[in-house]
């Protein structure tokens, strides 16, 4: 099989881990890191056997022989690079959030689609074993019509520590979790038809909000609460992992700590652990999200290799989930219900 050439474009904290699930990959190699700060690449080069480094994008593009690119910068920098990539007519596998705005987000889909290059984003939380067990309980009718859910992220988890860069945001905990969260509610139940959000700061010595709250109409009529923080100090933390409950006519499906799947029925429960893959290079404290970027890898690259519509997080599908974050944002500032889509 042929192997397809990739440079990773930024190799901050998450480009570690992102690499290290490209290459569980049978189907690509990698062989160019950039980074503004050069010394950093060539540490993840070592690390890794990447032959070549570059400090200047531009010099890598024209120097490499890529079939595609995998962005790992702050939104910044994503439609700069998506524009690089898009004028050589590569293929750009862009990290989350997709964009600094949605004006950006939609510059970088024109680009892709004028040049006929996939633009792909890379959003794991759909792909985490839990996730995927969730949906297919809900497909297989085991719990009836769903008619509510709920999706909590809530967790004192002290994320500024790894990622410092968070402290600095405006907008924080909707951008960097709340885009995830959307994304596994349109990935479970479809796309969204009105919301309202509320938001909060609530650690000391951040710009952006830590704390949301957002309840969302579905289009098949459904309620979705997703609740995300970074300040919640309760019983339940279990950072990295997502928790939900889903409420249908007949039963309730459950997504619990460590992985536990519970369905409950008038005539009593049943449970089973929908446990991710283990692998050595996830660090313990994320592995939860780190097991989860194989598959989501797996599909990006079918996106690809045989056409961008069997990526699930394609940008067309991912810009809905971004469009109703910033509806969120809409909605906290002006208390109001924001319909999405209309
Ligand atoms: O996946 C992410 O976006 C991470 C985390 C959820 C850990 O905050 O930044």
């Amino acid at each position: 099989m042929k192997k397809r050439k990739f440079a990773i474009i930024g190799t901050g904290f998450w480009a570690r881990f992102q690499l290290a699930g490209w290459l569980e990959l049978p189907g690509v190699e990698c062989v160019a890191l950039y980074n503004r700060t050069r010394s950093k690449a060539e540490a993840l080069a070592r690390e890794f056997g990447i032959e070549h480094v570059y400090d200047d994008a531009e010099k890598m593009f024209d120097h490499e022989r890529l079939d595609f690119v995998d962005i790992i910068t702050g939104e910044g920098t994503h439609e700069a690079f998506t524009r690089m990539a898009a004028r050589r007519k590569i293929p750009v596998i862009c990290q989350k959030p997709f964009a600094p705005d949605l004006d950006s987000a939609r510059r970088m889909m024109s680009v892709c689609r004028e040049a006929g290059v996939p633009l792909l984003i890379n959003e794991n939380f759909r792909w985490q074993s839990g996730m995927r067990a969730l949906k297919e309980t809900i497909d297989s009718g085991a719990i009836g019509k769903p008619w509510r859910a709920r999706i909590v992220f809530n967790s004192s988890f002290p994320v500024f520590r790894n990622q410092p860069f968070l402290k600095e945001l405006d907008r924080f905990i909707l951008m960097d979790v709340g885009v995830h969260l959307v994304d596994c509610a349109r990935f479970l139940f479809g796309d969204i038809a009105s919301l309202y959000c509320r938001s909060h700061r609530i650690n000391e010595g951040i710009k952006g909000e830590d704390a949301v709250s957002l309840l969302m109409g579905m289009e098949n009529g459904m309620t979705v609460a997703i609740e995300i923080s970074y300040a919640s100090r309760w019983s339940g933390e279990c950072f990295p992992e997502t928790l939900c409950l889903v409420e249908g006519q007949d039963a309730s499906v459950e997504l619990l700590s460590n992985f536990r799947l519970r369905v409950t029925t008038r005539n009593g429960q049943r449970e089973h652990i929908a446990r991710p893959p283990s692998y050595p290079w996830a660090d313990p404290e994320y592995a939860a999200i780190h097991a989860s970027i194989v598959d989501c890898h797996r599909n990006l690259l079918k996106g690809i290799t045989e056409g961008e519509l069997y990526a699930e997080t394609r940008a067309e599908d991912n810009l809905k989930t971004f469009e109703a974050v910033w509806r969120a944002y809409d909605s906290a500032k002006t208390n109001t219900v924001v319909s999405i889509g209309r």
